[in-house]
């Protein structure tokens, strides 16, 4: 896949793309978020990509947010227009059958911050610094960050970022529960490596499976939320992959796993 504002490649079941255009921060504007969106819409249907790392060229941001210099001049329907295109983008991206891991390797402000919260785990380098400054602008986020944010870390902590605008480091983001774990930057993109090829190496059934039960167990109440998962979990035992696991344990060996 070639792109203009993204660097893609993938090796052994693991997708790397990178968002670049580091000049700019890395902000999000329409052409790079029909291209995230048209990259996504084609690992989707590759059962080649089983996990999928997101982060930023350079060492300076992971993405600044939404191109600031290309919404000035919106009007109301232009901006509905944008937020759209951005919820359908990071709505792609959330419901992806495969896991996707954000390295987040400096600022993930505004637009950056509701991306990386779309994926379905962080990773942050120590310099990494997240926000939702959109107040600063006299907007508020648009691309998700209202509903995500609240959801990740409450909705009282969500209001104090949305409406204070101001940034966080990496340690009290991963303290709120924005993030999974800290890295020294150096080892950040080795670390999301290490953990997407463990992720691959895992059924995928199982793997595709947990995102989903999760993701859509959270929007239920608990009653439904088990049936749900009681669904998922007999579905299972219909793949192939949960026979080889179950039989490599109980034979003691390793599981070769087919992902069916
Ligand atoms: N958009 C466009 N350009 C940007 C952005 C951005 N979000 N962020 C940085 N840049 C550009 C700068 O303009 C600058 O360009 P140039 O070299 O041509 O002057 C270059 O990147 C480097 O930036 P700085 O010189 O500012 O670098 P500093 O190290 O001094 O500062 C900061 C780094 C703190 C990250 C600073 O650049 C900054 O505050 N950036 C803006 C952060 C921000 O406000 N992000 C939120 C944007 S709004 C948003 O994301 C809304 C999402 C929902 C949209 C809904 C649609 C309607």
């Amino acid at each position: 896949m070639e792109f203009r504002s993204l660097l893609f490649e993938a090796s052994e079941g693991v997708a790397t793309l990178t968002v670049n255009r580091p000049k700019a921060l890395n902000a999000l504007n329409e052409a790079t978020l029909k291209e995230l969106q048209c990259c996504f819409a084609g690992i989707q249907d590759n059962q080649e990509i089983k996990v999928v790392i997101l982060t930023g060229a350079g060492e300076k941001a992971f993405v600044a947010g939404a191109d600031i210099a290309a919404m000035q001049a919106f009007d109301a329907l232009a901006a509905r227009e944008f937020a759209r295109l951005g919820h359908a983008v990071f709505n792609l991206i959330e419901n992806l059958p495969q896991p996707v891991i954000a390295a987040v390797n400096g600022f993930a402000l505004g637009g950056g911050c509701e991306l990386a919260m779309a994926c379905d785990i962080r990773l942050a380098g120590e310099n990494a610094r997240f926000g939702q400054p959109e107040v600063n602008l006299g907007v508020i986020p648009g691309f998700g960050g209202t509903l995500r944010l609240a959801r990740l870390v409450g909705k009282g902590r969500a209001k104090e970022l949305i409406l204070t605008g101001e940034m966080i480091d990496a340690r009290e983001a991963h303290r709120i529960g924005l993030v999974n774990q800290v890295l020294p930057p150096g080892e950040l993109l080795e670390s999301a490596v290490k953990m997407a090829k463990k992720i691959a190496s895992k059924g995928q059934v199982a793997v595709r499976l947990g995102k989903e039960a999760i993701d859509n167990g959270l929007e239920m109440d608990q009653d439904r939320a088990a049936r749900y998962e009681a669904e998922l979990f007999g579905l299972c035992f219909a793949s192939a992959d949960q026979k080889e696991g179950m039989a490599a344990f109980l034979e003691k060996r390793a599981a070769h796993f087919r992902g069916r």
